[in-house]
């Protein structure tokens, strides 16, 4: 085993890989929402995946996808003449945001130091030594997906300005260096772009020129200070086992270097800053699985993941449009505008090569109830109601209008339904009455006449405005019926809720049984022919995920029944499902049940085990919703940290061999501790 956990902060390698290039460059990643750096080494370049993603600039090279930008590399030095790697470590400090190697090559070694500044989102430091001298540079032939996106402007050793082909975007990456002795310097790299400001070369060359005044170790300890803060807010600490502790740190860490805290028109994309993998597009894995994390330990970062949400509402009404309803419907894989850059043909068929159509993008319409839900935790939350006339009242109420007008209202049945819809199961496609869509809508709905209500009761002039507008008022009967009278599946004579209509009627068989009948290792199972559209194997936690956030609808049997269903018949194909069944497992009284979960949710980032394919397409990078799902389950599960009206309580259900755990919250502007132990709990104002 070449990597370990140097102590309780480190993470560490103890030997270089070449096979392990891709997955760590996603282990030992830098960030501060602005951009990503992939853990490279600094002579490493395309072939290795070096990479500077910067969030929210997107290019689109003619007839590919549209991806995240990569900005040339600052970091980029080498010895000429090194030869092989006799030795190599590499360590990541994940309490001070910094990575640092040291590699023994034939003739040269080799030492550095990096950090992406926290507290100046432009600015990357790096402090690199070697034995023979070494040249440095930035490197503008970058690793992309779909293209090169770069006409290059300006280039010299410290200054490369490049244009984008879509937008012509400006990117200016300037440098400067304070040498150190003859083969050792410091390097002061900042990146500016044209969506920052009117003269993103100037303010790049400024902001290296003041790092290099104000020196190493005063930016290195303006960047630590920041970090520090982030910690105190949101470090959980178990006591009894090492292992989870490190991961569920790691993972906290690699959600952290995501998280736009500059900007309220950023959000964190399914694959964090890791890449261009999903198109750097943002799914409803943030507002389900990131967001409530943050509402509850940095509401800023919250509120600017849920105004990311109201900016490009514009976008989301353009999608309703495009399908002909009314309303709002929030992208699948939203990027700057809030357009739906998800393509109908998201799969290639294996045995093809031929696209194949899916229907994420035109049925997966929960998202928008999944903005909602996390609209209403962050106010619940946080009491902040100026969120709502912030954009988050017109985003909620063009939810609830698109809802009503996707529904149909069945005479016969006296019931509305929703037919034609994509579940969180992706393997089942185009189904009717799905639960967990279900379920979220009728939530979407009543949050709607909530809102609008809340809304004339404390602002009734913002609320006259926005409905002389748009006239929600009008409509919010029909919501009002509509929730009332939405169909959601009862348990049946077993306590089970159907999947969907007729899902309980398909074969019935497993995972384990699938993979016997797979002809090529990364077919794809879903779509029209796949291996489990005709079978009630299930991609990813679905109705185990609506019970995990309605719980109280339910008894302890029905949750038990449905878990103890679903889960031999679950492949766990995403990463965003295991957090939901070590969530249900542990509320149920069963962490050890739940713990296998919580692992491997924690775990995600560092083993490198989650699926890399999706037919013949590359899915691998960091996993954001999986890292927040490890705090979820710690916190919400094993702790069974339950907040209403009634104030804060804790059920613990913590593993057999953990003897404490203990984080802390910000709860409606008041901070607290919460420590559990297996037989009492402690919550107290910090
Ligand atoms: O949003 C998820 C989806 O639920 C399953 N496929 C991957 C997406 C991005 O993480």
């Amino acid at each position: 085993m070449n990597t370990k956990y140097a102590s309780e902060w480190i993470y560490c390698v103890s030997e270089f890989l070449p096979d392990d290039l891709a997955l760590n460059g996603n282990r030992f990643m830098l960030g501060n929402g602005y951009m990503g750096v992939r853990g490279t080494l600094e002579e490493h370049g395309e072939n290795e995946l070096a990479g500077v993603m910067l969030n929210g600039g997107y290019d689109q090279v003619p007839g590919r996808w549209r991806e995240p930008v990569n900005a040339p590399n600052g970091l980029f030095t080498v010895v000429d003449g090194a030869g092989e790697i006799v030795r190599h470590e590499q360590r990541l400090d994940l309490r001070r945001g910094r990575m640092a190697r040291e590699t023994e090559y034939e003739n040269v070694t080799v030492e550095s130091e990096r950090f992406v500044s926290m507290a100046n989102v432009h600015l990357m430091g790096l402090k690199y030594s070697s034995t023979r001298s070494a040249k440095t540079s930035i490197d503008s032939k970058v690793w992309n997906i779909n293209g090169s996106h770069f006409h290059i402007l300006e280039t010299s050793l410290d200054e490369v300005v490049v244009k984008t082909q879509e937008q012509g975007i400006i990117i200016a990456v300037c440098s400067e260096i304070e040498p150190i002795d003859e083969t050792s310097f410091y390097k002061y790299i900042s990146i500016y772009t044209s969506l920052d400001c009117d003269d993103p070369v100037a303010a790049a060359r400024e902001n290296s020129r003041a790092a290099k005044e104000a020196g190493w170790e005063k930016v290195g300890a303006e960047h630590d200070a920041v970090w520090e803060k982030i910690w105190a807010r949101c470090d959980v600490k178990i006591e009894g086992d090492d292992e989870a502790q490190f991961a569920l740190r790691y993972s906290l860490y690699q959600l952290q270097l995501t998280a736009p805290r500059h900007s309220d028109r950023l959000s964190i994309p399914a694959r964090g800053l890791s890449g261009q993998v999903y198109k750097g597009a943002v799914f409803w894995d943030t507002e389900m699985f990131m967001t409530p994390f943050f509402a509850l330990t940095d509401p800023a970062v919250a509120r600017n993941l849920i105004l990311y949400r109201c900016h490009t509402l514009d976008g989301a009404r353009r999608k309703a449009t495009e399908y002909g309803f009314r309303g709002a419907f929030y992208a699948w894989e939203s990027q700057e505008t809030g357009d739906d850059f998800c393509t109908h043909f998201n799969v290639t068929d294996l045995f093809t090569d031929r696209p194949m159509r899916t229907y994420f993008r035109d049925k997966q319409i929960h998202v928008g109830a999944d903005v909602v839900y996390a609209i209403w935790t962050y106010y619940e939350q946080t009491g902040d109601f100026s969120v709502f006339t912030d954009g988050a009242a017109e985003a909620v109420a063009e939810c609830a209008r698109f809802f009503h007008s996707y529904a149909y209202y069945k005479e016969d049945k006296v019931r509305y339904e929703l037919l034609d819809v994509v579940g969180p199961d992706e393997y089942h496609e185009r189904v009717h009455n799905n639960a967990f869509t279900n379920r979220m809508v009728k939530f979407a709905l009543e949050t709607a006449v909530q809102v609008l209500e809340l809304l004339r009761e404390r602002d009734p002039e913002f609320f006259h405005t926005l409905d002389r507008q748009f006239g929600f008022s009008e409509e919010v009967g029909s919501w009002k019926k509509m929730a009332a009278e939405l169909y959601i599946p009862s348990p049946n004579e077993k306590g089970i809720i159907e999947q969907f209509d007729g899902y309980l009627k398909l074969e019935d068989t497993t995972p384990e049984e699938l993979k016997t009948r797979v002809i090529k290792p990364t077919e794809y199972w879903g779509g029209g022919h796949g291996l489990a559209t005709t079978t009630q194997v299930l991609k990813q936690a679905d109705v185990v995920l609506m019970l995990n956030l309605f719980r109280s609808d339910y008894s302890a049997e029905v949750i038990k029944a449905n878990w103890e269903y679903y889960e031999p018949r679950t492949e766990h194909g995403s990463s965003l499902s295991a957090c939901a069944y070590a969530m249900v497992a542990a509320n149920l009284g069963k962490p050890d049940w739940a713990y296998t979960y919580f692992m491997k949710t924690a775990t995600v980032d560092l083993t490198g085990k989650s699926k890399l394919y999706l037919g013949p397409l590359y899915i691998g990078g960091t996993h954001p919703a999986a890292n927040g799902g490890a705090w979820l389950s710690a916190v919400f599960g094993f702790a069974g940290l339950q907040i209403n009206a009634a104030g804060i309580t804790a059920t613990p259900n913590l593993p057999s061999h953990w003897k404490s755990l203990k984080f802390g919250i910000e709860w409606q502007g008041k901070a607290y501790q919460i420590h559990v132990k297996p037989d009492t709990v402690r919550v107290y104002e910090a």
